[in-house]
């Protein structure tokens, strides 16, 4: 869970403070009631959350006031999309109508998010049109926007009227000099300003506008996309800054560029993190700082829990024959809602009870791979998963650590003739994992796992991720597994 704990915990040997990692269940404890109510639910402001709980996001807003290198406008704003995304514009009518047929037919959808396809607040007219209408018809979803923070301050006053509680900012450097090699241009009282100018007048803004935020409650996230070589040495300082600027959760993300997206970025052969850089970078950071790691960089027409998307199933001609009784439908949400919460709080509760009772150890950490598809469950066949959440388990306890992608290789007889090659590409992925975890595995994808080091297990089918994967742990500690390190493991398998 990635929730903000008021009191400072010493930091692990990893760096990581045990508070802000998702390590300890009880951090909603050390939240207000007030601040509790908004983040229980976000599946992107709790970590707990994004295992219940769906959002969506409507493509109204499509214009951009600033270019970054890492965005060529073709497709949807790098700065909370996947690159190389395109979603379809919506009309701010069309947009509040598609939102109430998600909320009626997915009642865990909890928030609508407007982030894209350009920045929201360079569209103010159609972003607050749409805004305005679902907070009279839909009460009940949480509204959440995503912006540069260009033109954050001159709508804080509007954001603050329309019960917006959560609002993202990209936020990449706080040195106009690393500013000018991200952002080429702004376009500013309108005119276009350029190199170190322009990035000095963005940065103003963004921490302007943070603050103004803080100031009226509304809880800010701030997303910064990790560049190697630009900015990836500078954003332990941002994360120290926006925090004392008053953010609430910092989500570095990876760079994705590719030369055939056409940004200055992947044309230029700019390369993206690794996954061990970037988890080095949210650990450095994660002693100042709550962290997300569970962003999926998701569409600007994303439908869905976080990883899957259900756009397919809401398409501009399948709404216009939907009937909504959104009165009935909140009814029915509100119950919904009330039994996940209930069902969270009782294994938070668990959990802490559990902690209370288990052995000391004196081991060292394991990282696990989990297949999942929702409830915070072990619940999902080796061979369907489309991602695998990596755990790492220590004495200290249990923290989410990433997702890693996957490529689905058991879809058919199709794509038989290439199966074993997207397995063993899916095993490569796991790297560094010593167990996967999942409800079934066939015997191939087995002993190919086994081969590489990898212990499959799948009996801990429809158990909770975080006790399966101590249980799993304390298994390894008895056995004496922890006892060596993984390579030695491995070089005596
Ligand atoms: Fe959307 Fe962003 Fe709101 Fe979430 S997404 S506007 S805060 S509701 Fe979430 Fe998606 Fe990552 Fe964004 S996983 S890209 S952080
Ligand atoms: Fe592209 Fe978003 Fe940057 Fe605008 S703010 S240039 S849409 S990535």
């Amino acid at each position: 869970m990635e929730l903000p704990v008021l009191n400072d915990k010493p930091e692990t040997e990893s760096g990581c403070s045990a508070g802000s990692c998702g390590s300890t269940d009880d951090q909603m404890d050390h939240l207000s009631d007030e601040i509790r109510e908004k983040v229980q639910n976000h599946p992107c402001y709790s970590e707990d959350a994004h295992h219940y709980f769906a959002r969506m996001h409507v493509a109204v807003a499509p214009a951009c006031n600033i270019q970054c290198h890492y965005c060529n406008r073709k497709y949807d704003c790098a700065n909370e999309s996947r690159p190389g995304v395109v979603s379809e514009l919506l009309s701010p009518l069309q947009a509040v109508k598609k939102t109430m047929a998600v909320a009626a037919n997915i009642p865990q959808m909890t928030v609508l998010g407007i982030a894209g396809p350009g920045d929201p607040l360079a569209n103010p007219e159609r972003t607050f049109a749409t805004f305005r209408e679902l907070s009279e018809k839909a009460p009940d979803i949480k509204l959440c926007v995503s912006t540069n923070g260009l033109a954050l301050p001159a709508a804080v006053e509007e954001l603050s009227k329309h019960n917006i509680d959560h609002v993202t900012i990209t936020i990449n450097c706080l040195d106009p000099e690393i500013g000018a090699k991200i952002y080429p241009w702004i376009f500013w009282n309108n005119r276009r300003i350029k190199g170190k100018k322009g990035a000095k007048i963005l940065i103003q803004q963004q921490q302007k506008g943070l603050k103004m935020l803080a100031e009226k409650g509304i809880l800010v996230k701030v997303n910064s996309v990790m560049i190697p070589g630009v900015n990836d040495e500078h954003l332990a300082e941002v994360s120290k800054v926006v925090k004392e600027n008053g953010a609430f959760l910092h989500n570095v993300m990876p760079l994705i560029a590719e030369a055939e997206h056409g940004t200055f970025y992947g044309v230029m052969g700019q390369r993206g993190p690794t996954a061990e850089e970037l988890q080095t970078l949210q650990d450095s950071c994660s002693g100042d700082m709550n962290m997300m790691r569970h962003c999926r960089q998701c569409r600007a027409d994303a439908v869905g829990m976080l990883g899957e998307d259900r756009g397919d199933e809401f398409t501009l001609d399948k709404i216009e024959d939907m009937e909504i009784d959104y009165q009935s439908a909140m009814e029915k949400r509100k119950v919904i809602h009330e039994a996940i919460e209930a069902e969270m709080n009782e294994k938070r509760s668990a959990k802490a009870e559990n902690k209370q009772t288990q052995p000391q150890l004196n081991t060292r950490p394991v990282l696990m791979a989990v297949a999942t598809s929702g409830q915070g469950l072990i619940n999902m066949h080796f061979g369907h998963a489309k991602e695998f959440l990596i755990y790492e388990a220590s004495p200290e306890g249990v923290r989410f650590i990433s997702h890693r992608k996957t490529e689905l290789y058991c879809s058919g007889d199709d794509t038989c003739g290439d199966a074993e090659t997207a397995l063993e590409r899916n095993i490569r992925t796991l790297e560094g994992c010593e167990t996967v975890l999942c409800s079934k595995i066939g015997y191939e994808p087995w002993e190919q796992l086994e081969q590489a080091g990898i212990q499959p297990n799948g009996e801990h089918a429809m158990e909770d991720i975080e006790e399966a994967v101590m249980a799993v742990y304390m298994e390894m500690a008895e056995s004496g597994k922890l006892d060596e390190s993984a390579e030695q493991q491995r070089a005596n398998a």
